[in-house]
């Protein structure tokens, strides 16, 4: 059966502000958390440092330098045949410490650039509002989201880039892979509670007192936003973002799959549950009683969370994992999730399974639960290419990446065909970028290579890689 997949369905990649901009002291730019961490690699965890060291490397601060060449990236998404292209703001351009009362407005200018640069080439901007990073004057102050007072101020940067931004932008998400707060090694990057930390990410310690805190003060926060844009804004699209890590029950063990039952629950539906419905989920209160969890709820923090369901769901996938409560098991890799290896599957240099049938369960459990258009906002491979001289051309042939990319957006098509309510697909990393989890070049996604290296050399000069016209193709054919 040929795969068809909607009219006007959105193809596109994502990338986030601190990965790819640069500039990080720029045009009045505050620090931001990323600007503190070192890179790492497979092995080795980003180590924080509180002061900025002038004598080290710190990858996010020169990212691959979009900020200047964003008229050039641009264009050869549009090459691509991009409709969509999702990017966020980096909350330290517009309020620097996160306490200004004014905006920068050369920090708010730049997204005007970028914003009009995307709709001369007839693509649609998606937009997140915070993507693993927030002023680190916050972290020092606050210990980002732990603090309560976050709420209000993220609400003043969310409603100051809605206001100024509402007639180019239609499709907004709130948090990046929020459900990531879950646990203490996300939490890490998705809530920044951070402060006073030096050293290797990985041994940053936080209870789930403190998570489960911090997300429900960035559900409320979320909540508030929503409804600012809904009541000021009823043309805007609010959308939230999840990290599916789809996960199987190792065995037909009951109790391993009652054990799969429980990580699904807090990993793929908590976060989801709450902002695609509005309340917390009734399996929640055990979840907080057994893990010594006494959420701090004020009066109208309900309404708030109630206010703000989202008008579509938005996740990345990436991979699958196994669940077992039997010793002995196999793990795998992941940025910020391990989880059970499953011996059927394949994985990346980086240890990440490959599972395109996956993505197809994936998208049928969301849509059964939710019933609202879905995006995949991330997906994609982070592999290591070789660049090769031929006929006095530079070029890269990654046919793993093409293979993989086929085979996902072919299980989308079937979901598609399923009757799943999918309107849009933004591969992760269209053009090479930082990496969030190791802070490393060479574990590239694009389909634009960059001269970057870990080194910090390279020219940042752009080439097209085979799997630029893989996906100019697929897009052109809308997936067939
Ligand atoms: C997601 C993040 C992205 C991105 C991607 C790939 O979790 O939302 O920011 O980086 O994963 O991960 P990594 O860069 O660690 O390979």
């Amino acid at each position: 059966m040929a795969v068809t997949f909607p009219k006007g369905f959105f193809w596109g990649g994502a990338t986030a502000a601190n990965q790819l901009e640069g500039a990080w002291d720029v045009d009045g730019r505050g620090p931001s958390v990323d600007d503190h961490f070192l890179g790492g690699s497979v092995d080795t965890p980003r180590e924080i440092t509180i002061s900025i060291d002038p004598d080290r490397f710190y990858p996010n601060h020169d990212g691959i330098d979009f900020y200047h060449r964003y008229e050039e990236d641009i264009a050869l998404f549009a090459e691509m045949g991009f409709n969509m292209f999702r990017m966020s703001i980096a909350w330290s351009r517009i309020f620097p410490t996160g306490e200004e009362t004014e905006p920068n407005e050369a920090g708010l200018a730049f997204y005007d650039r970028v914003f009009d640069c995307c709709r001369a080439h007839g693509i649609e901007p998606l937009v997140t509002l915070s993507h693993y990073e927030m002023p680190y004057a916050l972290v020092e102050k606050y210990n980002g989201w732990e603090s309560r007072e976050l709420i209000v101020l993220f609400e003043r940067y969310a409603r100051c880039v809605l206001d100024r931004y509402h007639e180019k932008v239609t499709y907004w998400l709130t948090f990046n892979e929020i459900n990531l707060g879950t646990s203490a090694a996300g939490a890490l990057f998705e809530t920044s509670m951070i402060r006073g930390f030096e050293g290797p990410g990985s041994e940053v310690v936080v209870t789930p007192q403190q998570c489960y805190q911090a997300l429900h003060h960035q559900f409320v926060a979320s909540g508030r936003v929503v409804r600012y844009a809904h009541e000021n804004y009823p043309e805007l699209k609010m959308g939230n973002m999840d990290c599916f890590i789809l996960t199987y029950a190792a065995t037909c063990d009951p109790a391993d799959v009652w054990a799969n039952e429980l990580e699904m629950n807090r990993m793929n539906w908590y976060c989801s549950d709450v902002q695609v419905r509005g309340a917390y989920p009734f399996y929640a209160r055990r979840y907080w009683r057994e893990n010594g969890i006494e959420l701090d709820v004020r009066d109208g923090d309900l309404d708030d969370i109630a206010d703000g369901k989202v008008d579509f769901y938005t996740f990345s996938y990436y991979m699958s994992n196994t669940v077992t409560t039997h010793e002995g098991a196999e793990t795998t890799g992941g940025n910020m999730v391990s989880g059970g290896k499953n011996p059927y599957l394949e994985s990346t240099d980086w240890g990440w399974q490959v599972d395109p049938t996956g993505l197809r369960v994936a998208l049928n459990q969301i849509y059964a639960r939710y019933q609202i258009p879905m995006m995949v906002v991330e997906n994609g491979m982070g592999a290591l290419d070789e660049v090769v001289e031929e006929d006095g051309e530079k070029r890269v042939h990654d046919q793993y990446r093409i293979d993989y990319l086929e085979k996902h957006v072919a299980a989308m098509g079937e979901a598609v065909a399923d009757g799943v309510d999918l309107i849009g697909y933004t591969w992760w990393g269209p053009i090479d970028l930082v990496s969030a989890g190791t802070g490393e070049m060479r574990k590239r996604y694009g389909f634009i290579y960059v001269d970057k290296h870990d080194d910090g050399t390279g020219d940042y000069s752009r080439i097209r890689k085979d799997s630029f016209y893989a996906y100019q193709k697929i897009i052109r054919s809308n997936g067939l």
